[in-house]
């Protein structure tokens, strides 16, 4: 393994994207009917350190391509009959070897076969008899060029799932709320169906900090959003709309039935224990719900939340810890 970190090491340019960490050792696929060739194959691999698993059977293959999550597959174009670019094409369909870079070993220079098989999304191929070297400046690009956008996907996905949830309750927040309410409202016009919300505040938010502070108010709040999400549809949703203001969106559902749901979380709330960890006494905390229904697919999502927080406001007035609409 030294010898491989030696080896690569210097290859790295100071202004490249590839870390050292994009050398390391790969699990790598190699499908091969010619046992010479699997066995030239795998050893120059196994040699640079790499996790080698040889299959000669193209079904076996794809199996192993499912259960093994390779950085890298090598196709022979001949397997034993069997087409090696059908193969590679079926890689390509699989879910969970769309992504996974192919190498593709040509008995000759055949160019009509490998524009064929690149254009089925091959990665790139060497020709027999293999040559040692490239064979591995060929696998260590495509390793790297695999390893340096799944790091990209996976931060692409982080950065797009923190604009649209909350830290501090894990909860969509008011962005994704408004969007998905005004899709919502749009489908009224086809399935003709209701769609209610409900907005809930913390009743006296302010003294639960003010008499412990601010740490405890974030324990309500988290404990408050499990609550929530534990006693709804998976067709609703609850966002985090403010501060201490959560909002429910319920599709293809009418105001009385929604005024239901509301009277439950509201029931949940107020029965439930809140222990926050850094109190010895369990604290009474209790909500106020605003509902509001529409089947209007006209409205938009500030007008419908507009309507719910008027409810919410009459349900204050009227001494807190109820629901209104
Ligand atoms: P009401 O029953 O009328 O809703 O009274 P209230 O005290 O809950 O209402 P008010 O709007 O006066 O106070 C809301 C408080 O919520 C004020 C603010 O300090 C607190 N708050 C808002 N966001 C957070 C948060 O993320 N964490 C904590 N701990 N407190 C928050
Ligand atoms: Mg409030
Ligand atoms: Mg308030
Ligand atoms: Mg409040």
């Amino acid at each position: 393994e030294l010898r491989v970190r030696q080896a690569t090491h210097g290859q790295l340019g100071t202004g490249d994207v590839y870390t050292e960490e994009d050398d390391s050792p790969a699990s790598i696929l190699v499908v091969e009917t010619s046992t010479m060739t699997a066995e030239r194959t795998c050893g120059h691999l196994r040699e640079e350190g790499h996790n080698v698993t040889h299959v000669a059977d193209p079904a076996k293959a794809l199996k192993a391509g499912r259960e093994t999550g390779f950085d890298l597959i090598i196709v022979g174009i001949d397997l034993d009959g069997e087409d090696g670019l059908r193969l590679c094409s079926q890689f390509r369909t699989q879910e969970e070897t769309r992504h996974v870079p192919l190498l593709l070993v040509l008995d000759d220079m055949d160019m009509q076969r490998l524009a064929k098989g690149l254009d089925l999304g091959v990665t790139d191929y060497v020709v027999k008899p293999i040559d040692r070297g490239e064979l591995l400046a060929r696998t260590r690009t495509q390793i790297r060029r695999r390893r340096y956008h799944e790091r990209l996907r996976s931060r692409i996905q982080r950065s797009v799932s923190m604009a649209f949830t909350d830290s501090l309750t894990g909860l969509y927040n008011r962005r994704y709320l408004t969007t998905h309410l005004d899709r919502k409202l749009m489908d009224i016009a086809t399935s003709g169906k209701p769609v209610s919300v409900a907005i809930f505040d913390v009743d006296n938010f302010k003294d639960v900090n003010d008499t412990h502070g601010h740490n405890v108010g974030d324990e309500v709040l988290k404990t408050l959003a499990s609550i929530v999400s534990d006693n709804l549809r998976s067709v609703d949703l609850v966002a985090r709309y403010g501060g201490e203001e959560f909002v429910v969106v319920m599709p293809e559902t009418r105001g009385d039935q929604a005024q239901e749901v509301a009277e439950r979380l509201r029931r949940c709330v107020a029965e439930h224990t809140f222990h926050p960890p850094q109190m010895d006494e369990p604290l009474p905390v209790t909500i106020s719900i605003g509902v509001a229904a529409t089947t209007d697919p006209d409205e938009m999502a500030e007008d419908v939340l507009g309507r719910a927080d008027e409810a919410l406001y009459a349900a204050k007035e009227s001494g807190r810890n109820r629901v209104c609409s």
